[in-house]
């Protein structure tokens, strides 16, 4: 029988060797938790992250409008449940996880606790929001647990064509009249700093970075992230004609980046703490969902003994 010391060098070697840690395999406490924690955090925020969104389908502005973002909140629901399936691999059941989320113990992005006040949000959600979890999950499509790796490939095909979705209501508005333009304006002032926040604190204020690197769960920190996602963005807010709420945004030549002004990390602990002007509404939405879904529930058990039943 191994020790533990000589387990935990063979799981730091296969991680080295950039093979994936499967379900079966041996695997460190922490390291299980660690992904619980964080597959979970991901999942219940594709889950919360249908409400902004959702609540716009009876007002998007025609018929086509309104089938796409049918389609991409349907897409949102399908990437929870990949997510709650990669999670229970690790050996925890979805009831827990979903009571966790409903009972405001488990965490969500910060980002779904801001309202969609208009149909510019529609756009700046689907530019900055997916595109900030694009760029976030094409690193994770490489993170060193298997499952959660796989289902990242499957989101992040989907993720690409809603990144796009949301830039072409924005293209539309900015090449629109004056007022919709202003919308589009008005819509990147509010979503430009909740969507830098999305990436986490800052790299020496993360808790969990230097582990999660360590055992490849993260490939790059929360900063690297960040900055790569302005990189990306700048350019293509040039082309919509309207301007990042940011003063200090300018391109530094010797670092080959773009330098940025500072968080308000206040108000990102402010909204990670349950007090942004969204979370109480989220949760309320969330626990009325499921508390009607119960029948469907039901109805599903019940359909799976009968064939059971069937079958033996
Ligand atoms: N909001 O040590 P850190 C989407 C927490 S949605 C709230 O850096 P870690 C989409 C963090 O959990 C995008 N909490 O942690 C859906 C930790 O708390 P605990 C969701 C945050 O895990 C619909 C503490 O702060 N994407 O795709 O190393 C429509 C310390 O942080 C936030 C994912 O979840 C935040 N923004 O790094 C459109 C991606 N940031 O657990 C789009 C997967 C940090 O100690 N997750 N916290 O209580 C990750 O990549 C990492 O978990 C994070 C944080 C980069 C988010």
């Amino acid at each position: 029988m191994k020790d533990q010391e000589q387990l935990l060098k063979e799981f730091q070697e296969k991680i080295d060797r950039e093979e994936k840690i499967e379900p079966k395999d041996w695997m460190p406490e922490e390291y299980r938790k660690t992904l619980i924690r964080q597959i979970s955090q991901h999942a219940h925020s594709e889950v919360v992250g249908m409400l902004p969104e959702g609540n716009w389908i009876t007002r998007a502005p025609n018929l086509r409008r309104k089938a796409i973002l049918l389609a991409k909140i349907q897409d949102e629901a399908g990437h929870g449940l990949y997510l709650y399936s990669a999670a229970e691999t690790l050996g925890i059941d979805r009831d827990t996880l979903i009571d966790e989320l409903l009972s405001g113990k488990a965490k969500y992005s910060s980002i779904f606790n801001y309202p969609a006040l208009t149909w510019a949000d529609m756009g700046a959600i689907g530019w900055l929001v997916d595109g900030a979890a694009i760029v976030n999950q094409v690193a994770l499509c490489r993170t060193s647990y298997g499952p959660y790796a796989r289902a990242m490939v499957r989101i992040c095909k989907e993720e690409s064509f809603h990144q796009r979705q949301g830039y072409e209501i924005l293209l539309a508005l900015c090449r629109g009249n004056a007022a919709q333009k202003k919308m589009a304006q008005d819509s990147l002032n509010r979503w430009w700093w909740p969507s830098l926040m999305m990436f986490g604190p800052s790299d020496k204020n993360s808790a969990h970075t230097a582990h999660s690197m360590n055992w490849k769960i993260k490939r790059f920190t929360n900063d690297e992230l960040r900055q790569k996602f302005v990189d990306m963005t700048v350019p293509q807010a040039n082309v919509l004609g309207i301007k990042i709420p940011d003063d200090k945004l300018q391109w530094n030549e010797q670092r080959g980046h773009y330098d940025f002004g500072e968080i308000n990390w206040e108000e990102f602990n402010h909204v990670v703490k349950g007090n942004g002007p969204c979370n109480r509404q989220r949760l309320d939405d969330r626990r009325k969902a499921h508390e009607e879904g119960q029948w469907v529930r039901d109805a599903a058990m019940a359909y799976a003994e009968k064939r059971s039943n069937k079958i033996a």
